[in-house]
């Protein structure tokens, strides 16, 4: 057989939207725990911002003792920090709700995870001070556009309260796995917030403002809010932590299957504490087993799981992986539906058929 060929044959990225460009990572042929650039998820909601990052300083103005400026050399010549973060976009999953959801029908592979540097915004807040009535941070992105149903042209901006704001694993990164940040990614500067949803980590940021205030921009009160029913909105609460999930890599949904031995295996990842317990059951969830960990259970990362599978009986199966964290969080059977599709984590399930 002629290996060279396989050795060419690499997966891409999935097409979801063009402009903004949607695209989600083919997480069943990940392989690794991480993921490089060309296999990153992208999730923009507006067209790639035009800007001249020769020209590049990044402000931090509002309820600050002293207003500062810093230019990227200044950044990169402070002390950094570098984390492994699982990235993982609040619609992931979307299309498996029931009744299905408006918006992007991401799959299983809006999420992605691999290791960024930068500096902590701690670290930058340390030359501008704080004032007492310092209450969240905004941080503002070069790309904008109109929302569906708005005529209104607005950037992508966000915020975060004190206490994430300050936490040291939130960081203005500057390189992913060892190069400068893609421009695709946010170049030259971006947030990363490890553990909340990905809509928190702005790309290309533009400005960050202190306020003493509740920041209510769209994608702060509109959008990323979990709104329980279909027509009103009472129950509704901010998106922020990534629940506890799990996503079986192999085998596929679907797939035919002979008797003999596999392993099955997959990812677990949660938004708090860490991965203590993955299950998986093999009989559609009357007995449940624990899988063995392949990759190390880390704060903000995933961990890779596998299970040896000896099957020897034809049939179908309903093949379910179950996770849990390290503050008791577990994998409900149903999601929490919400109108706009946030959050699924749901026991992840599977079938085959083994002939
Ligand atoms: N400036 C800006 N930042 C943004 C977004 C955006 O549209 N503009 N999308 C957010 C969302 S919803 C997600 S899930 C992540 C996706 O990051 P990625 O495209 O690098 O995978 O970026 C976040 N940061
Ligand atoms: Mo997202």
């Amino acid at each position: 057989m002629d290996h060279s060929f396989f050795s060419k044959v690499k997966p891409c990225l999935i097409t979801k939207s063009f402009v903004p460009e949607n695209k989600e990572t083919p997480i069943h042929f990940i392989a690794n725990d991480i993921i490089g650039r060309k296999l990153f998820y992208r999730r923009n909601h507006f067209p790639y911002p035009h800007f001249t990052s020769s020209f590049y300083f990044l402000p931090i103005s509002g309820s600050v003792n002293s207003p500062r400026t810093f230019s990227l050399q200044e950044i990169y010549s402070l002390p950094a920090k570098t984390i492994k973060v699982v990235l993982e976009c609040a619609g992931n999953k979307r299309e498996l709700f029931e009744p299905k959801v408006f918006g992007e029908q991401w799959g299983k592979g809006a999420m992605s995870q691999g290791i960024w540097k930068g500096v902590s915004l701690r670290t930058l807040l340390q030359y501008t001070g704080l004032m007492n009535s310092a209450r969240e941070f905004v941080f503002e992105g070069y790309d904008y556009g109109q929302r569906p149903g708005s005529s209104q042209s607005i950037s992508f901006s966000r915020s975060l309260p004190l206490k994430k704001a300050l936490d040291p694993d939130t960081i203005i990164a500057y390189e992913y796995n060892d190069q400068p940040l893609p421009f695709k990614h946010g170049f030259p500067l971006r947030l990363i917030v490890p553990g909340w949803y990905g809509m928190a980590s702005v790309k290309w940021l533009k400005k960050l403002t202190v306020i003493d205030h509740e920041f209510n921009g769209p994608f702060q009160a509109d959008d990323y809010v979990y709104y329980p029913d279909k027509e009103i909105d009472t129950g509704k609460f901010s998106v922020t932590t990534m629940n506890v999930n799990s996503t079986i890599q192999f085998p596929l949904n679907m797939q035919l299957l002979r008797t003999g031995v596999y392993d099955i295996k997959g990812i677990a990842w949660t938004g708090e504490g860490n991965i203590t317990k993955v299950e998986i059951s093999l009989d559609d969830g009357q007995t449940w087993d624990l899988c063995r960990y392949t990759s190390a259970s880390e704060k903000n990362s995933w961990v890779s799981w596998s299970y040896k599978w000896e099957v020897q009986k034809k049939g179908e199966y309903t093949l379910q992986s179950r996770a849990t964290d390290s503050h008791g969080n577990v994998q409900p059977k149903k999601p929490l539906w919400n109108r706009k599709g946030y959050g699924f984590n749901a026991i992840d399930r599977i079938k085959v058929k083994v002939e």
